[in-house]
């Protein structure tokens, strides 16, 4: 009802904070501050209760690592802050540092924009078929065998397409849009702050 009535719907309004931060990085002439960042990336957890219980344990873990930077932002100004500061203290992959918790909320934004493309270019697929796709390119090279399986068998869980499509309040129609959006709003965030880690030498291989 809602998207038909055009009020806001929860990826609505993750689409718009992204966008939002894409505009802010542009005013600051392409830096990027901590306390908006951390925000946003928190808004995103309202997307995982549509993906059901399974996968309550990435919403803990990648909440956690938000509530991170968030707190960090007391402290720091920008993204950039935080990694020189770690390098300083040789505690950049260190596990726990806001540094290693910045790479990994950056997979988590890259997971939520490789599925919404999976979701785009393969209609007559199943979510299955497009999270397993979006996990194995943006976070199993990253992870342990151990989560690897887990996740593996929370994706049998996951809902149809259509079941998605009616939790998340939106149509067809809208939620393609809205995806779209997410998709071209988080490009720039993502790729900035890949940026960040390898313009200081630091490979992304972890
Ligand atoms: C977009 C949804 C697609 C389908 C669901 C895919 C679920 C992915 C589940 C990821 C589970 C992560 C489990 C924990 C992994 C940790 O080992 C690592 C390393 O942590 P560290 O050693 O630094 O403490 N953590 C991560 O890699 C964080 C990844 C966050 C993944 C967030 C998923 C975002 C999904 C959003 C859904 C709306």
């Amino acid at each position: 009802v809602a998207a038909r009535q055009g009020m806001e719907t929860p990826l609505k309004e993750v689409a718009e904070a992204f966008e939002e931060l894409a505009r802010g990085m542009d005013a600051d002439a392409g830096e990027l501050r901590l306390a908006p960042f951390g925000d946003t990336c928190a808004l995103v957890s309202v997307l995982f209760s549509s993906l059901g219980m399974a996968f309550r344990f990435a919403e803990i873990e990648y909440v956690t690592k938000v509530n991170d930077l968030i707190g960090a932002g007391k402290s720091y100004r920008t993204l950039s802050d935080i990694l020189d500061k770690d390098i300083e203290n040789d505690s950049v992959k260190k596990q726990g540092s806001h540094s290693r918790n910045l790479r990994r909320v950056r997979l988590g934004l890259g997971l939520i924009k490789a599925l919404f493309e999976q979701f785009l270019t393969t209609e007559g697929c199943s979510l299955y078929d497009a999270a397993t796709t979006a996990y194995g390119q943006v976070c199993a090279p990253f992870h342990s065998w151990a989560i690897r399986k887990a996740v593996g068998a929370g994706m049998y869980t996951l809902p149809s397409r259509e079941q998605l499509i009616v939790r998340l309040n939106e149509t067809d129609c809208s939620v393609q849009k809205e995806m779209r959006r997410y998709i071209d709003a988080s490009s720039p965030i993502i790729e900035y702050i890949d940026n960040l880690f390898l313009s200081r030498n630091i490979s992304l291989d972890w």
